[in-house]
């Protein structure tokens, strides 16, 4: 048989897949997660080719994690066949870089789009992360409260009533952490 290109999900592996625009912190995360530690916050990753699996493990579980670089290029070649990447997921995290005001409408309707292609959108288990929410991280006049919770209004709008999904500020700059909004 031919091998197929990327690997198949083990049968007991935790599938989870990131999501979100280029830039907007998918493989530092990843690293974080890997405990590669804290690397993305002293060296830039590079952008990611397209999709990138990485399987290891962690208390006990295996996981792969599916990073898939969100170039614009790689973003309209991920919906030809959606499917190929979403296949048997457990968990989908679309990552929203908080500091990127001027992308925030492009990365909303990502995730619309995201969400109007995957299939039983009311029992995946799905995460949106308000990235790069520094500790340090200085509000002005353009990146404040008001427009935050404007942001988390419309996230909000996007996913279909009664489905299950949360809402997190994260960042890599706290050894990661993430405080749940919703
Ligand atoms: N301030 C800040 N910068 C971050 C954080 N996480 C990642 N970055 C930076 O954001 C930039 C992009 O990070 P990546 O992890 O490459 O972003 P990506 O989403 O994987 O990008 P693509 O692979 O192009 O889709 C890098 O310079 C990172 O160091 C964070 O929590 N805070
Ligand atoms: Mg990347």
């Amino acid at each position: 048989m031919k091998p197929s290109k990327k690997p198949k999900k083990d049968e007991e592996s935790i599938k989870i897949v990131l999501i979100g625009l280029d830039n907007s912190g998918k493989t530092s995360i990843l690293n974080c997660l890997k405990s590669i530690k804290r690397i993305s916050a002293f060296s830039n990753p590079m952008p990611t080719k397209g999709a990138d699996v990485q399987e290891f493990e962690a208390l006990n579980s295996k996981y792969a994690i599916w990073d898939l670089g969100g170039q614009q290029a790689y973003r309209d070649e991920y919906f030809i066949d959606f499917k190929k990447y979403m296949n048997e997921t457990n968990k989908i995290i679309y990552v929203i870089d908080i500091q990127d005001i001027k992308r925030y409408e492009t990365a909303l309707l990502y995730l619309k789009r995201v969400m109007f292609s995957i299939e039983k959108q009311n029992k995946i288990d799905f995460s949106v992360f308000l990235h790069k929410f520094d500790p340090d991280l200085v509000f002005n006049h353009d990146l404040n409260e008001k427009r935050i919770n404007e942001l988390i209004k419309k996230i909000k709008e996007i996913f279909p009533p009664k489905s299950a999904y949360s809402i997190y500020k994260t960042t890599i700059y706290a050894i990661f952490e993430k405080n749940p909004i919703r």
